[in-house]
């Protein structure tokens, strides 16, 4: 993997988001280690009057955001970190701004109780911008989510589940495709099919199993083969796969599997097994496309939402011509359930879903976090797959021109007539698409989903194009 890290604050501050500063925050720490003269005055756990104590703005969160000090007077430090004017309110107080880059002193109370804080300016506090002084021995305040949260979901989900420090930290997923008839478990088996043809056996055994989703929240989620997503398969049009299904007897629940790519009853091969079953599901790739797979057990909404889904590519007979870098990015939404249990039916089942996370390939903001190297001027392909459960999206890469797209079908091919170009590919829950692109300077690129109250939420990645022009 061509992996790097990189600050992308900067990008995510340019485009108005909430997410990613995460990786550089550490979850828990506690405050008074961001308050300088402040740590060495209090205790780890409670600042004493006449501390300095250090708030740092972005957009759009404090650092920290939630802290606990005695009543008393104290001396604030606004240390204004981000792109644009930030101020701090506490409680009923002044307003005190910082311009972008600059340090504010200012002087305030806090009373016996606690009290808020919030960035005054419009908007600001909606998208995330508030905090909580909490006074020893007294319940926290209701007011702020964790800062985790706060970075990573934007303004706050309704039933918000408290991040927490000591989960692990989550795997980044390696977003190249196998080649066709490669991967764990799979076997190609040249000439082995019925018909004749390639056959292409898969292994594939479901596991229940915590995973960090997004950096602070863990989940017990339901999986095809150990990740969420399920593996990628790859084939080509004419084969036949043989797929034998195993429910391990140590699973809590019956799972089934259901591939869009197959043309099959749903009686049979998609039936459910209970624990300690197992099915075979054979089915030929009679098309081309980049296909859903998931679990058909009821509540699928709820199976779906726990992470029981996949990719499989389905080359034309002769396969695709080759091209520099591959990628697939299956984009899916997440309502959280508590720490350690599996995602929340509830939330999942509104009418208006308004999941805690949207993401590419399992975890919220990870490509944000851990850009993907490309070469500028190189050709890129996408396999792009939205597997909802329920919301649409609008798959754009900032500063780029889709020159080809194969989605459901239907293609734009590149040089046609016209020189008709795409900026955005729309697939609702179980549609996918081939993308190809290419950046014309070096620089950095932002993936998204362009309704644009998901980036926020997580469904946001990088590419960093490097080797051409600057
Ligand atoms: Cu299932």
């Amino acid at each position: 993997m061509k992996f790097r890290t990189l600050s992308s604050i900067a990008v995510v501050g340019l485009l108005g988001l909430t997410a990613s500063a995460c990786a550089d925050d550490a979850p828990g720490t506690p405050v008074a280690a961001a308050g300088g003269e402040a740590a060495a005055a209090a205790s780890p756990d409670s600042l004493t009057a006449g501390a300095v104590v250090e708030f740092h703005a972005t957009e759009f969160a404090f650092t920290p955001m939630q802290l606990t000090a005695e009543p008393g007077d104290y001396i604030g430090r606004l240390i204004n970190d981000g792109d644009i004017a930030h101020d701090i309110r506490i409680g009923d107080g002044e307003a005190v701004v910082a311009a972008p880059g600059e340090t504010v002193e200012f002087q305030f109370t806090v009373p016996e109780g606690g009290v808020d804080f919030i960035c005054s300016i419009p908007g600001h506090e909606d998208a995330g911008m508030v905090g909580t002084i909490s006074t020893p021995g007294g319940e926290p305040a209701a007011a702020a989510g964790s800062g985790d949260e706060m970075d990573h979901a934007g303004p706050a989900a309704e039933a918000s589940v408290e991040a927490n420090p000591d989960a692990a930290p989550y795997a980044v997923r390696d977003p190249r495709p196998p080649a066709r008839g490669e991967g764990e478990g799979v076997t190609l088996i040249e000439g082995g099919a019925p018909d004749g043809g390639d056959l292409i056996e898969w292994e594939l055994v479901i596991e229940e199993k915590l995973m960090t989703v997004a950096e602070g929240y863990e989940q017990l989620v339901w999986t095809f083969g150990g990740d969420v997503p399920g593996p990628v398969l790859r084939t080509r049009v004419g084969d036949t796969v043989r797929v034998h299904l195993v429910n391990p007897t140590e699973a809590s629940v019956s799972h089934s599997i259901d591939y869009h790519a197959s043309q099959v009853s749903m009686e049979d091969e998609m039936a459910s097994i209970a624990p300690g079953e197992d099915l075979v599901y054979e089915f030929t790739t009679d098309y081309a496309g980049v296909w859903m797979y998931h679990c058909g057990t009821a509540p699928v909404l709820h199976h779906i939402a726990n992470g029981m889904f996949g990719m499989v590519i389905v080359e034309p007979e002769e396969g695709l011509p080759p091209v520099d870098d591959e990628f697939f990015f299956v984009q899916h939404e997440w309502y959280l359930g508590p720490q350690g249990e599996p995602a929340s039916f509830a939330k999942a089942n509104q009418a208006a879903p308004a999941p805690d996370f949207q993401m590419f390939n399992g975890v919220a903001a990870q490509y944000a976090d851990n850009p993907i190297d490309i070469t500028t001027g190189e050709d890129v392909r996408m396999f792009v797959l939205n597997v909802g459960p329920s919301i649409d999206t609008s798959f754009h890469v900032v500063g780029t021109i889709f020159h080809h797209v194969t989605k459901e079908g239907v293609q734009l091919v590149e040089g046609n007539d016209g020189n008709w170009g795409s900026q955005a590919v729309d697939l609702g829950p179980a549609q996918g698409a081939v993308i190809e692109m290419r950046t014309a300077e070096d620089g950095t690129y932002a993936f998204v989903n362009h309704a644009f109250n998901f980036p926020g939420r997580g469904a946001l990645g990088l590419f960093s194009a490097s080797g051409g022009t600057g």
